[in-house]
């Protein structure tokens, strides 16, 4: 084991990190994650959801040498990107969804992967340092680095939040064969007695742990999850469409938002509910939003439509479930048009019930019909 490199390249190295645009840049050493109890326990309870790249390897998740074995210090990064504005009041009556404020712009594996590569560049330069970066797609637990590397604390909201930028910054790391001192551990704990996100979420993905319930989290069921959506959680989307920002926009540590309105965020529903695969592409290819697929944000438009309760909605929503070619589509805008309800929507369901022929849309359709009698 060979001793540290020098102080001065070490700051040489996160002064650059800072003019490429990170919001900061903490050192740690390669040594496993001792969060691994936490980690086995939650993906015992299940609450990874159907995310099962979580528990293929969850050794891999913890252990920085099983990426790269002769790792010895870790670099954890904080991409920063703009706290969202406000919903717009009057999502409902513009038919207006919300998507979640990371995915604004350009794909952040993306960007991140390049000013990534730049920083490693610069090591090899630096101290002709070896390394191997990630955004998200590698194995580890992110988050315990981060905290173990100086960036911030592990909140409520059970993502790190750093005094500055609370927790509107995404994270990216470098494994590294070169040694440098770690910085100190983030150790305080700044929710104090805040719980403000824990009642916040609108589906209780979040418990005192502090941990989440990943299968109820919005931002689950919108980006990962690829069926339908539990009936019980649809109405607790409201808006989203794409991801979720209640627990970060509640949090007192979260920075002031914009107040622009932003079409990107808040897209026309109608649009994507239909929204052709060739369009999609053109729309949503280089962002995070691709993620999601056509059918994904489909179907999450058809519930938002729901969730609007405006009698226009039920337009779109009659035409998806004649026309659209996707089973799950059409069966979550029979939900949708049983939750605005009223004689047009339901002449549309009950006209579907006689010409509809997938089981699970047909399914949905009566039981959209059944809650319209009992109610
Ligand atoms: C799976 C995943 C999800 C899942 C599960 C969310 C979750 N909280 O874990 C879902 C799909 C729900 C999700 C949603 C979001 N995600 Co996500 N997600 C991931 C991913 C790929 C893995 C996270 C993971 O392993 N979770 C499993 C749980 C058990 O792990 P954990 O919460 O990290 O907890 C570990 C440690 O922190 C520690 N620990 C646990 N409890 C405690 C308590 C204390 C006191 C301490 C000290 C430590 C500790 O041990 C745990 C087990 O190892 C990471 C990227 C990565 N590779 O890490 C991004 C990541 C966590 N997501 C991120 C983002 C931005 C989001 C969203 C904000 C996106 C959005 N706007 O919709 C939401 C936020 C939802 C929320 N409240 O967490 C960022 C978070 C950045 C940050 N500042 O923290 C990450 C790091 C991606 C990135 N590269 O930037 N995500
Ligand atoms: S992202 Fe939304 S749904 Fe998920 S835990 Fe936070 S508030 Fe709850
Ligand atoms: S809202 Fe309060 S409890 Fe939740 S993460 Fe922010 S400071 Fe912590």
């Amino acid at each position: 084991m060979g001793c540290y490199h020098p102080d001065h390249v070490k700051e040489q190295i996160r002064s650059y990190a800072l003019s490429l645009g990170f919001a900061a840049c903490g050192f740690t050493h390669a040594e496993a994650l001792d969060c691994a109890p936490v980690f086995a326990d939650w993906l015992r309870h299940g609450r990874h959801g159907l995310m099962d790249y979580l528990a293929r390897t969850p050794e891999r998740r913890t252990e920085p040498r099983a990426a790269m074995p002769e790792a010895e210090s870790v670099l954890v990064l904080a991409w920063p990107y703009p706290a969202p504005p406000p919903m717009r009041s009057d999502w409902r009556g513009m038919l207006r969804g919300r998507i979640a404020a990371y995915a604004l712009g350009n794909d952040y594996h993306d960007v991140l992967g390049v000013k990534l590569g730049e920083l490693a560049a610069s090591m090899d330069a630096a101290c002709g340092a070896r390394t191997r970066w990630y955004v998200d797609t590698g194995p580890l637990v992110e988050k315990d680095l981060a905290r173990r590397a100086g960036l911030g604390w592990y909140g409520h909201n059970t993502n790190v939040l750093s005094r500055t930028g609370g927790s509107y910054f995404l994270l990216g790391c470098i494994l590294t064969d070169a040694r440098f001192e770690p910085d100190a551990p983030f150790t305080a704990d700044h929710c104090g007695t805040c719980r403000a996100c824990v009642p916040a979420c609108p589906t209780g993905a979040l418990d005192e742990g502090p941990t989440i319930d990943a299968r109820k989290c919005i931002s689950y069921l919108t980006i990962e999850h690829r069926g339908p959506i539990d009936e019980q959680l649809r109405a607790g989307l409201g808006s989203w469409i794409f991801g979720c920002d209640v627990c970060q926009q509640v949090c007192p540590w979260s920075p002031a938002a914009d107040p622009g309105a932003s079409d990107f965020l808040e897209p026309y529903l109608p649009d994507l509910l239909l929204i052709d695969t060739e369009t999609f592409r053109q729309r949503y290819a280089h962002t995070a939003v691709a993620r999601a697929k056509r059918r994904g944000l489909a179907r999450n438009a058809a519930v938002v439509l729901g969730n609007t309760g405006n009698p226009e909605a039920v337009e779109p929503l009659a035409f998806a479930l004649r026309e659209h070619d996707e089973p799950l589509v059409r069966a979550h805008a029979a939900w949708s048009l049983g939750r605005i309800g009223g004689d047009p929507a339901v002449r549309t369901l009950e006209h579907a019930a006689s010409r509809e022929a997938v089981p699970p849309v047909l399914a949905e359709i009566a039981a959209a019909l059944a809650r319209r009698s009992m109610g």
